[in-house]
């Protein structure tokens, strides 16, 4: 059989790093905990090839080199870290060319105990999530993706769904006044960074982009008559695109959480549908799943 390489990578998933940050000044720390995913690319054919596996950095050295990274450099903010890793791997290797990270950071959001912030103690309030894809490449710069993911979210009205196609197919109602839920994944993808130095000199850009995509995704689901979830995601995007100068696309995923009515008249004469409606059935699935990208049609003044 005749066949080639076409592509490879590889490196370690599941890498979990958990930093405190100790304020020797006030007392309070701060924590991150992140799971880390590293792979590289680059003139590593022969250990596929040829079970040549000089060419190969073991992934429990990638482990490691991460470990060593977070002690040595502020985790904070993941894009940052993300790029201090992935350049560490092309300047380290010759061979290595391209160095892909994904790092999710979980929520440890400080406890208020008797009304006051506590020094050291924490909860998980919500599946929620920060991400990060950073890919560097030799030659080419640093390419980053900011997610939010798993931010489930719900507003009983304020929300409609009508004029869409009738058909023989065709038997769900127009609605004026629905449930509409969904769990969030936002994703801004920003320019291309040409440096490690570039991507460092504002770090604070990320984490004030983060915020405004977290507060304009909150507040137009909350605010806004939603005609239709494609209707309400584009509005979102377009929003995080105005308010980020630096973010060239806005992707959104939602899948719409479907609570269905559940007629009750059977018991008794039960009223609850339409306007009676209080009682309904989360469904688990199938559920809609409503994808876009956002691109400005002229570039934006940096
Ligand atoms: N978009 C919605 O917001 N709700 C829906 C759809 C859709 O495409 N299809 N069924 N319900």
């Amino acid at each position: 059989m005749s066949t080639k390489l076409a592509a490879a990578r590889y490196g370690k998933d599941n890498v979990r790093v958990y930093k405190v940050h100790r304020d020797e000044k006030t007392g309070f720390q701060t924590v991150v905990e992140m799971t880390v995913c590293c792979l590289l690319e680059g003139e590593i054919d022969v250990s596929y090839t040829k079970a040549d596996n000089s060419v190969v950095v073991a992934t429990d050295s990638i482990k490691n080199t991460i470990f060593i990274l977070a002690k040595q450099h502020p985790v904070t903010t993941p894009e940052v870290f993300g790029s201090i890793i992935g350049s560490h791997f092309i300047e380290k290797y010759s061979h290595i060319h391209a160095a892909h990270v994904n790092i999710i950071t979980h929520r440890w959001t400080r406890m208020t105990i008797d009304g006051k912030p506590h020094p050291h103690s924490f909860l998980r309030d919500g599946a929620e999530t920060r991400n990060v894809q950073v890919d560097v490449t030799e030659g080419k710069g640093f390419q980053i993706a900011s997610t939010i993911s798993g931010l489930h979210v719900l507003k009983s009205t304020g929300s409609q769904f009508w004029g869409f196609v009738r058909d023989e197919y065709t038997t769900l109602p127009e609605v004026w006044d629905r449930i509409l839920s969904t769990e969030v994944d936002a994703t801004w993808n920003w320019k291309l960074f040409s440096s490690l130095a570039e991507v460092q000199a504002d770090s604070a850009r990320f984490d004030n982009a983060w915020s405004a995509a977290r507060e304009i995704t909150l507040s137009t689901f909350a605010k806004e008559n939603s005609a239709s979830v494609q209707a309400t995601m584009y509005n979102m995007a377009d929003q995080i695109l105005a308010a980020v100068p630096q973010v060239e696309t806005v992707e959104y995923s939602l899948p719409n959480k479907h609570y269905f009515e559940v007629d009750l008249k059977w018991h008794k004469g039960i009223k609850n549908t339409g306007k009676d409606a209080e009682v309904f059935a989360p469904q688990s699935g199938p559920n809609g799943l409503i994808k876009c990208t956002v691109a400005r049609t002229s570039k934006a003044k940096l």
